[in-house]
């Protein structure tokens, strides 16, 4: 899918042939780019990213689904943050109104089936992907149960963000949120924060918080806002030094340029679905100077 600048500075899709033949899927409905009209890119992508099928992609927007992580429930197979962003997901629409542009996708259980790790979560279920891009970015994501079962899932907008600076950037917007810290050599007991999030090393936080979270770019001299519904968990990440020398798709010396702040169901607040129930949540990123 690629949107350009059209004439007149609007974002023209040009996917109408694909979506005639509704033959067009996108591995993980993964946005991996977003630069609004006249600012710096804002979605992060590492440049050492594998883009190969079923491989996940480092930077954008990852889908973790239906578990964060290495998950709760027994026999989850790997690889962590679950089978969603590696699945094909159908492009069902595409939309330009009022500048912006909208994509639907939708994966269910059996276009999963292909993904290996589906096996080890049998659960018959209809994700929904929205994506809008316009002046600010928005995801959404609602997943159905269509089974006969109740199911429980973790979920995470796992987004990647552009900064100047990790170590002159703060996360507003957390205070007084209680966090697990899955740094190494951190211990299980939450903690509570104080003030905003600063980046001194390694950073892995899982917080209990319905808050807008607000990424304060110091040297940019920006701030990006992550709005969200339907989220109880915000996830903030730097993976600093060594564990950024640890990943193969992620450069050494990429890590002061990011950070992730994911907005999740992945702490104690899995969402549970009876049959025929849904739970959307979404995410507005938004850019102020
Ligand atoms: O969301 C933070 C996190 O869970 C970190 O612990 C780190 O593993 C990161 O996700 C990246 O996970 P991935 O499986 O994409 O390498």
């Amino acid at each position: 899918v690629t949107l350009a600048e059209g004439e007149g500075g609007l974002p023209v899709v040009r996917v109408a042939t694909a979506l005639a033949t509704g033959e067009l899927y996108l591995q993980g409905a993964h946005v991996t780019a977003w630069t609004p009209a006249g600012a710096d890119p804002v979605i992060w992508m590492s440049g050492a990213s594998h883009f190969a099928p079923g491989e996940p992609i480092r930077g954008g927007i990852p889908i973790c689904f239906p578990w964060f992580g290495p998950g709760r429930e027994p026999g989850l197979a790997p690889p962590a943050h679950g089978f969603a962003r590696l699945a094909p997901w159908r492009l069902e629409a595409a939309e330009e109104r009022d500048g912006a542009v909208t994509l639907t996708l939708r994966l269910t259980d059996a276009d999963a089936a292909g993904v290996p790790a589906a096996a080890s979560w049998p659960h018959p279920f209809t994700a929904t992907c929205t994506v809008t891009f316009g002046r600010e970015l928005t995801v959404a994501l609602t997943v159905r149960n269509t089974g006969p079962e109740e199911i429980s899932y973790e979920e995470a907008l796992h987004t990647y963000l552009a900064v100047s600076d990790v170590r002159t950037t703060t996360v507003d917007g957390l205070d007084g949120a209680t966090y697990l810290d899955k740094a190494p050599g951190a211990g299980p007991d939450l903690l509570t924060q104080e003030g905003e999030v600063t980046f001194t090393g390694e950073t892995d936080r899982v917080y209990a918080s319905t808050a807008t979270a607000v990424v304060v770019d110091e040297g940019a001299g920006r701030r990006i806002g992550v709005d969200k519904d339907g989220s109880a968990n915000t996830v903030v990440w730097n993976p600093w030094v060594d564990k950024a020398a640890a990943m193969p798709d992620y450069g050494d010396d990429e890590w002061p340029s990011m950070v992730c702040v994911e907005t999740a169901n992945a702490l104690g607040d899995a969402v549970v679905l009876a049959l025929g129930e849904e739970h959307t949540t979404t995410a507005r990123i938004t850019v102020t100077r």
